[in-house]
């Protein structure tokens, strides 16, 4: 899905900011017509998670209503009106002027519904969203059983399920001839003196031309080429000669200009930044653009507290700057898309990015459904139901993200217990699915080493590309203080899976609880040290095995969870604090990293 931008052919009516705001906790708002005219009891700000936006609304995951006035001029009548909501967590219903326009079943990821058959031009419109914040066993996320104040209200993921319009809001125009979307996939020569882009196009409005331009940074055409246009599908291929790549060392992007014809008069144009670069596999290791790579960094939340999963870009530009100043090439978007603005950053300062799609944990629904191992039904975990949604995030993820050149491996989700039958035969259709999609980037499924009822048996890993392995033994079964026993088997369960898998291996997570500013003499549980300790204990381990091909700390920031008895109110594994300061855990890691690759 293209990204908004604005240009001659296209523009952008901005609605972030204040809406008015309803709770709808008995679910009638339809049966009193606030499809028209919701009250709008309250205000709220666009965007924002609501649920820290008031004092009543914490833990508050059932319906609400967002409702807006906007004034559609005359002159955007020759145009489709595409509203285009970023993020609505979670299920999503629209309406214009008390007319019924779409629904979008997940959050993360946007909704893109074109809204002109509903719209009164040079006059004011309604627009109402209604969000439905309820997860069951065929959301995604997936329902879960809480505990404390949440008691058997929410979905089972060990982060806070943020609720609301958490990202932009735009209306945009755009001609009714138009690209709808593209993919730009990179392939080198092998002595890298050819660079060639394959494109493919998909358009609206039957044009019968698109023609395409190249060009460097400082606006020198590299390269142009033109192609005929039938049913709404093209596919034109450009070679350059002596292209410059894309890397975290160097991440050069050319500009692509993409203009859309008829009858030979331009009818839309679309720019889109072009990282060059290339994405393989080896028995061992992972290769850009033919070279091993080493991916150090973290997996991610996007957290903060007040405006919850609200995408604010100078926070995201600050944990950037974090992550660069520490050494740090590369991140995963655990357990969900992030926000496009965070990938065109990677794209800009050469961060590596592992994209995951909105699925958590299913395995934790069998101790949440079913008590009894006996009367288990794997069918019903992974059901039908589930298994279409997952494939539409999915679909949806890659549609969104696969421009980028940051973006190198499609994570079909996090901790998804893989070690039964049914579990294998899904995720092989899972990952046949995503590579037929896009065969240029590896798919992975994060999993957990050693949580559970043997999660080290996960047959499904075989169906990706790399094993990237979440791994807690130590933080949460602690055999005494003595480091040697869980060193040896952490090496062991990694030598395993390399001999058993045949292919390269991640630790994608790993960390420790340490309160900011909690100390000891000794490295204990919950401190600065004892978070040190343990995380530089991984580190070491993976630093040994050759067919390690990246570390990613759990997790870069502390963050807002559900309440658990396990956690002090924060999940206290980041390097740095919910307020981005850093820990001591940060300052030795950004010594480490100045002289170690891991
Ligand atoms: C992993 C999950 C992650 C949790 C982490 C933890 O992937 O979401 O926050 O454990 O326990 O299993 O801190």
């Amino acid at each position: 899905m293209l990204y908004p931008i604005h240009n001659h052919f296209r523009s952008i009516i901005n609605l972030n900011g204040l809406w008015q705001f309803d709770l709808d906790p008995d679910n009638s708002g339809v049966k009193k017509g606030w499809m028209q005219d919701p009250p709008g009891e309250r205000i709220i700000g666009v965007p924002g998670s609501w649920n820290d936006q008031f004092t009543d609304t914490h833990i508050y995951f059932k319906t609400a209503w967002y409702s807006k006035d906007l004034f559609i001029p005359e002159n955007l009548r020759q145009h489709s009106l595409l509203l285009r909501i970023a993020d609505a967590n979670n299920h999503l219903t629209a309406y214009v002027n008390g007319q019924k326009i779409g629904e979008h079943a997940f959050g993360f990821l946007p909704a893109l519904l074109e809204i002109n058959s509903a719209v009164k031009f040079g006059a004011n419109n309604r627009i109402v969203l209604k969000i439905d914040s309820l997860f069951d066993r065929d959301t995604l996320p997936q329902w879960g059983r809480g505990i404390g104040h949440w008691a058997g209200t929410v979905m089972h993921a060990d982060y806070f399920p943020y609720a609301g319009l958490n990202r932009d809001v735009v209306l945009w125009s755009v001609p009714p001839v138009r690209l709808h979307n593209l993919k730009v996939d990179t392939l080198l020569s092998k002595d890298h003196k050819k660079g060639i882009l394959k494109i493919k196009f998909w358009f609206k409005g039957l044009p019968d031309r698109v023609s395409v331009v190249l060009q460097e940074k400082n606006g020198r055409v590299v390269m142009q080429g033109q192609q005929e246009i039938k049913n709404n599908e093209g596919l034109l291929e450009l070679s350059i000669r002596n292209p410059r790549l894309w890397s975290p060392e160097s991440p050069y992007l050319y500009k692509l200009q993409v203009f859309t014809l008829k009858e030979g008069v331009p009818q839309d144009e679309y720019n889109l930044p072009v990282g060059l670069r290339t994405i393989s596999v080896t028995r061992d290791q992972v290769l850009l653009n033919g070279r091993p790579i080493f991916l150090r960094g973290f997996s991610r939340h996007e957290d903060f507290p007040v405006i919850g999963r609200g995408h604010v870009d100078a926070l995201m530009v600050r944990e950037f700057s974090l992550m660069k100043w520490l050494g740090a090439n590369s991140f995963r978007t655990s357990h969900y898309p992030y926000d496009e603005r965070q990938y065109q950053l990677a794209d800009e300062l050469g961060f590596l990015v592992i994209d995951e799609a909105p699925v958590v944990s299913f395995f934790w629904i069998k101790s949440n459904f079913y008590t009894s191992k006996k009367t288990f039904d794997w069918n019903r975990v992974y059901s039908k139901k589930l298994e279409t949604l997952h494939r539409q995030s999915l679909n949806e993820m890659m549609a969104r993200d696969w421009n980028h050149p940051s973006v190198i491996a499609w994570s079909v989700s996090n901790e998804s217990d893989g070690t039964s039958r049914q579990a294998n035969g899904y995720f092989k259709r899972i990952c046949e699915y995503t590579r037929g999609i896009d065969s240029t980037r590896m798919v992975v499924h994060t999993n957990c080493g050693d949580m559970g009822d043997g999660l080290h048996n996960d047959i499904s890993h075989q169906h990706c590309d790399m094993i990237c392995l979440n791994h807690y033994d130590f933080a949460y079964n602690n055999e005494g203080r003595n480091n040697q026993p869980v060193i040896e088997k952490l090496e062991r369960k990694l030598r395993d899976a390399k001999a058993r898998f045949r292919k390269p291996i991640m630790l994608t997570e790993f960390g420790m609880c340490g309160i900011p500013g909690q100390h000891s003499l000794a490295p204990e549980y919950f401190t600065e040290e004892g978070q040190l300790e343990h995380v530089f204990l991984y580190l070491d381990v993976a630093k040994k095995l050759p067919f390690v091909v990246g570390t990613h700390l759990w997790n870069l920031k502390d963050f807002k969870t559900q309440e658990h008895s396990a956690r002090a109110y924060l999940n206290f594994k980041g390097a740095f604090t919910r307020l981005m300061e850093p820990k001591l855990l940060a300052h030795m890691l950004k010594k480490r990293w100045e002289k170690s690759r891991c």
